[in-house]
């Protein structure tokens, strides 16, 4: 029996329009988020960028420019604008998102030395969020993931959902991303379903509903 749980990654003010880390589009995915939170799920969160001001991927913090790459602590980073401060307006999930569902939120990024773009482990698998444990103790194996951004959080928290076993959805138009080249999000997805990441389409969860969530066995 499929134990279903929906992930909402990083939809915070500073993803969106007029943010610090703008990702185009990103409201856009909002009314459809609050349309999904009501199909029965078994366990939906969400995550939040979480980072202390002086985190390493900020460009300020380093004297560097914006979409420069460095090495930090041993792993390649981009430099990115201050974004997602913890306890900031920016780090706020979206006044428009129906967060009534979400039954926890995980944080990521909260380590000044080391960025954290899936919602499971940092990017050196040092530290987990505790995502993975919460998963296990309620027995999900399917994941369904969307949110921001499509090409780094998305990727990266689908990556790791696949390692760790989790038969992992994404929902494609329920994701935007930052497309620092051109084809980042396309590539990005190809990348995921290469990796055996299913991408459906939304439509496609209120379409099955009954299949998908039905509760017999078998
Ligand atoms: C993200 C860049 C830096 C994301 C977070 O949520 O995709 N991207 N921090
Ligand atoms: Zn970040």
């Amino acid at each position: 029996m499929p134990v279903q749980a929906l992930v909402i990654v990083d939809v915070q003010n500073d993803f969106l329009p007029g943010g610090a880390l703008a990702v185009q589009e990103g409201n856009q995915i909002i009314p459809r988020i609050n349309e999904l939170v009501k199909l029965p799920f078994d366990v939906i969160v969400a995550t939040k960028d979480w980072h202390p001001a002086n985190h390493g991927s900020f460009a300020s913090n380093q004297g560097k420019l914006v979409g420069e790459v460095i090495m930090l602590n041993g792993i390649q980073q981009i430099l990115w604008p201050a974004h997602c401060v913890q306890g900031s307006y920016g780090s706020e999930l979206s006044h428009d998102l129906d967060t009534s569902h979400f039954e926890k939120i995980f944080y990521k990024g909260v380590d000044q030395g080391i960025d954290s773009y899936s919602c499971f482990f940092d990017n050196g698998h040092r530290q987990s969020t505790g995502m993975e444990d919460y998963m296990k103790k309620k027995h999900v194996n399917k994941v369904y993931i969307a949110g921001l951004a499509t090409d780094y959080c998305v990727k990266y928290s689908v990556f790791d959902a696949l390692q760790l076993g989790f038969d992992t959805y994404v929902i494609e138009d329920v994701c935007r991303g930052v497309d620092i080249q051109a084809n980042d999000c396309r590539l990005a997805i190809e990348e995921m379903k290469k990796g055996g990441a299913h991408i459906i389409k939304s439509d496609e969860l209120f379409i099955n509903k009954e299949r998908i969530f039905s509760r017999k066995s078998g």
